[in-house]
């Protein structure tokens, strides 16, 4: 009972032929369903940005997919436009089991910043009300699973072991974006937050 599967943003535009494609991101929805079989809470992230994103790329005059840019913030990727609401590369990959969500986090949908978090936004201060919704609930133990592991998933597991869940990710359920060394940063800085990885 005080265990939940988090499962992160395992949407169209984050398998191949999306948007932002991840490199065999659809490879890991099978593991997924069958895993949720033994979890009693799941809860689904989903990215959810408005279109003209200001982590868009598009929305930034001389900038290209995956060069950065400084937010008031921090330091940001800019993306390719993805998982802009209501469109189908922001719907949940087709063969995903999610109606067995009791809770879907959307993120990302206010115009001006970014979250790849499912607890904070890119300020690290906003917060999107998951922290509070499994405090109620009693809920301790999150595995956390998805896409992408450097990004999104990274970002999700090292601010719940912040704020003193137990947190195992599990490694083989995830595919990374992997540019400029991030895969590798995000594993040394998962571990180093304390979060165990199988
Ligand atoms: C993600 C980049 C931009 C993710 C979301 O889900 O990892 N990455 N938006
Ligand atoms: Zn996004």
């Amino acid at each position: 009972m005080t265990d939940a599967l988090i499962v992160i943003d395992v949407q169209n535009d984050f398998c191949p032929g999306g948007a932002l494609a991840v490199s065999r991101g659809d490879e890991i929805v099978t593991g997924i369903n069958a895993l949720m079989k033994d979890f009693s809470t799941v809860i689904l992230t989903q990215d959810w940005h408005p279109a003209g994103h200001s982590s868009f790329a598009s929305s930034h005059t001389g900038k290209a997919p995956f060069e950065m840019t400084q937010m008031p913030y921090g330091p940001q990727v800019l993306w390719p436009d993805h998982c802009v609401q209501g469109t189908a590369g922001a719907d949940f990959h087709p063969d995903l089991n999610s109606n067995r969500a009791d809770m879907i986090v959307r993120k990302g949908f206010r115009a001006a910043i970014d979250s790849y978090s499912a607890f904070f936004e890119n300020d690290h201060q906003t917060p999107t009300g998951l922290h509070g919704y499994l405090q109620e609930r009693g809920i301790s133990n999150l595995t956390m699973l998805g896409l992408a592991t450097d990004f999104c998933v990274n970002f999700s597991a090292v601010d719940a072991a912040k704020l003193g869940y137990d947190v195992l990710v599990r490694e083989g359920l995830c595919r990374a974006i992997d540019m400029d060394g991030s895969l590798e940063a995000a594993m040394d800085g998962m571990r180093d937050a304390g979060v165990r990885i199988a």
